[in-house]
């Protein structure tokens, strides 16, 4: 069983796994602990993580980023419409109205989902993983955004299954983070004495989170959350980017914004600014050379300029801090600490502002891009039998309050019952007791719109089948669990019929509508007979289903495989011709005879080839191609052999003597 950490993030992704030594954070091929959540589709290939990352600009059209929040999200959703003129790359309306990506693969135009885009992301990372561990990586933890709703949870749960991981949960970043910062804490207050609360603020690319969480020894519990879904780094990035478009506008003549290529390389420099202005408050640079139109383009900006242009962004992260307080009745003197995670806290007034709020010093003990990740590894390495890990015993809350609607012969014909309110705990089961005579469904939703980031506020409908009458006619009573489960997905996981039992007295007057909600469990002596577990129709729909995203996943790493051998093959042709010819003209020049001065006209021709027709051939081709050489190279290396062979032989002949 492998225990593995990943935070998917907008824009970086980490992972840490737990080996002998620990939990540890591990490198990728390019010895990068970050892999940039990138995709690129090619002709021949997918390119993936740094690789993707840095070949953006020739490729911006198939190099798909920034797509982690189209989980769930329609096509026609606003976030998703606000966000499609900015892309590099096309969106496209699936079937099903989900949010599709349009890229060229294979040389064909290909319509991928979000949840095959975001499991190619997972396959590097199990790759990177399995790399690290040196066996097979299944079994994982996966990091969300506390706000992420059903829909969105699904969808992430879903491209976790394409990938062919695990995931024993999908838990919130913030929460990880607390994990991360409490597992290892030697002086938590003990069970019966004041928890020590902890405000966790993570501002990454993408979004702005917050929780409030309390720590006793061996526990922690958030006791609430808040959250700005679209405040990040990126909004500053933004801000750069539209300033030194006007800028170059007036200054140059030049319309970047027609240009996407253009837009690319100045988003890139001006993420660049944007950290070199966190450690420098001086006027700093920026100069791109052969820009647009073969023009280069110089500009300046300082941190000052910077923050009056980003103030109305800086001034959105009070409201999740205010929030938190305020759900939790807390005050500012019982916040024991306030702890930054996320890249884009780096940035000097988003620290002030933060500082400013609580009145006190902000801590920084965590690693602010490893929390996340070393968080989800602890996690995971709590839920497998494989790994010994203290203990601790994380409760979450529900962000967002769930409400079940259901048919009912009075009340105006709608029954309605709160199930589960916000800040409730979570995972958390319960059971409620409806009087039935017949099937009916259940539709879940979230009870306040208004405070919903997404658009749609309906969770699913669950049909209860196969309740009948009682013998007399009366109703039955069924029990429905409800549950938040550990990803924080909402579900009806089950409902059974309770058989009357002998001289317990009809329920006259409460018949039908009467509901009741109880905590987990049932009564021991009722009689209960499960019925068929009521059948789900989460929103929105799968699009395609999943056995067949997972044979497509399938196919395309073994794709990817069959492309990564030819291009070894070939370096390999490469490798040995040049190393041949060097040797050549070193260390072999003494054996070369007649016949083998051909060979050098023959590496010539080689590679020439390589850079003509053999630039691009079927594997066996450079297979064969090696042979050749080598048939004639290996006669001149033996010799060269042998010659060194000789001298050594007799030396070692003379020791023994
Ligand atoms: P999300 O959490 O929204 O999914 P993410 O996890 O990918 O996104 P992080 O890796 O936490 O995001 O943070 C990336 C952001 O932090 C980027 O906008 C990046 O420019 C910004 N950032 C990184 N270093 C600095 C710095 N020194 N100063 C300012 N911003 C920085
Ligand atoms: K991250
Ligand atoms: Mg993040």
């Amino acid at each position: 069983m492998s225990v593995v950490g990943i935070d998917v993030g907008y824009q970086n992704c980490h992972i840490a796994v737990a080996r002998s030594g620990g939990i540890e954070t591990i490198a990728n091929d390019y010895s990068d602990r970050c892999t940039p959540a990138y995709v690129s589709l090619a002709s021949k290939n997918r390119i993936i993580g740094n690789a993707a990352k840095s070949q953006i600009i020739t490729n911006f059209k198939n190099t798909v980023h920034g797509f982690k929040k189209f989980h769930g999200r329609a096509f026609d959703d606003p976030f998703v419409q606000g966000e499609k003129p900015k892309l590099p790359y096309s969106l496209h309306k699936l079937a099903n109205g989900n949010t599709g990506i349009k890229v060229r693969y294979l040389d064909e135009d290909k319509v991928f989902t979000v949840e095959q885009i975001t499991a190619m992301l997972l396959t590097k990372l199990k790759e990177t993983s399995e790399a690290a561990l040196k066996k097979p990586v299944v079994d994982c933890v996966l990091s969300v955004p506390s706000f992420f709703t059903d829909a969105e949870r699904r969808s992430v749960f879903d491209a976790s299954q394409i990938a062919g991981l695990n995931c024993l949960r999908l838990i919130n970043d913030t929460t990880a983070v607390a994990l991360a910062y409490g597992i290892y804490k030697q002086d938590l207050p003990s069970a019966e004495e004041k928890p020590r609360n902890v405000v966790f603020v993570d501002l990454g690319h993408s979004s702005y989170q917050v929780s409030i969480t309390a720590f006793n020894k061996g526990k922690l519990k958030v006791l609430a959350t808040a959250f700005d879904p679209y405040l990040g780094g990126r909004n500053f990035d933004e801000v750069l980017v539209d300033y030194f478009c006007e800028d170059f506008k007036g200054r140059y003549k030049l319309n970047v914004k027609e240009n996407p290529r253009a837009v690319l390389r100045l988003h890139q420099e001006c993420e660049k600014l944007k950290k070199l202005m966190s450690a420098n408050s001086s006027d700093l640079p920026l100069n791109i050379e052969c820009f647009m139109n073969d023009i280069d383009v110089t500009g300046k900006m300082n941190r000052i300029q910077f923050e009056e242009f980003c103030a109305h962004y800086l001034a959105r992260l009070e409201a999740p801090l205010k929030s938190v307080l305020e759900q939790t009745k807390l005050s500012r003197d019982d916040i024991y600490a306030v702890e930054l995670v996320g890249g884009a806290t780096r940035t000097p007034s988003v620290k002030e502002r933060i500082i400013k709020f609580f009145g006190k010093e902000i801590s920084t003990t965590l690693n602010a891009d490893e929390a996340v990740a070393r968080g989800c590894a602890l996690q995971c390495a709590i839920l497998s039998p494989a790994f010994k890990v203290r203990e601790f015993c994380i409760t979450d809350v529900v962000p967002f309050p769930i409400t079940l609607r259901w048919k009912s012969p009075t009340d105006d014909g709608i029954g309605e019952c709160e199930v589960f309110s916000k800040n409730h705990a979570a995972p958390f089961s319960k059971v409620i007791t409806f009087h039935k005579k017949e099937p009916f469904d259940l539709e879940a939703f979230y009870s306040t719109p208004k405070d919903l980031p997404y658009p749609d506020p309906r969770i699913g409908c669950f049909s209860v089948q196969n309740v009948v009458p009682q013998a007399d006619g009366d109703s039955s009573k069924v029990k429905v669990k409800v549950r938040v489960n550990v990803h924080g997905i909402f579900t009806v996981s089950g409902a059974s019929l309770i058989e009357k039992q002998k001289g317990e007295a009809g329920e006259e007057g409460q018949m039908d509508t009467e509901m009741q909600v109880d905590q987990e469990g049932q009564s021991q002596t009722e009689q209960s007979n499960p019925i068929s577990t009521p059948y789900p129709f989460p929103l929105p729909l799968t699009p395609y289903p999943l056995p067949l995203q997972n044979k497509g996943e399938g196919r395309m790493i073994g794709q990817d495989k069959l492309e990564k051998e030819r291009n070894d093959a070939k370096n390999a042709v490469e490798e040995y011709l040049y190393d041949l010819r060097n040797k050549l003209c070193g260390v072999y020049e003494k054996y070369i005879t007649e016949e083998s001065s051909r060979l050098s006209l023959m590496l010539e021709d080689t590679e020439n080839w390589l850079y003509e027709e053999g630039e691009d051939q079927p594997k066996q081709i450079y297979v064969d191609k090696l042979d050749e050489l080598k048939r004639f190279g290996q006669p001149i290396e033996d010799k060269h052999r042998e010659n060194e062979d000789r001298p050594r032989a007799f030396e070692e002949l003379g020791k023994k003597l």
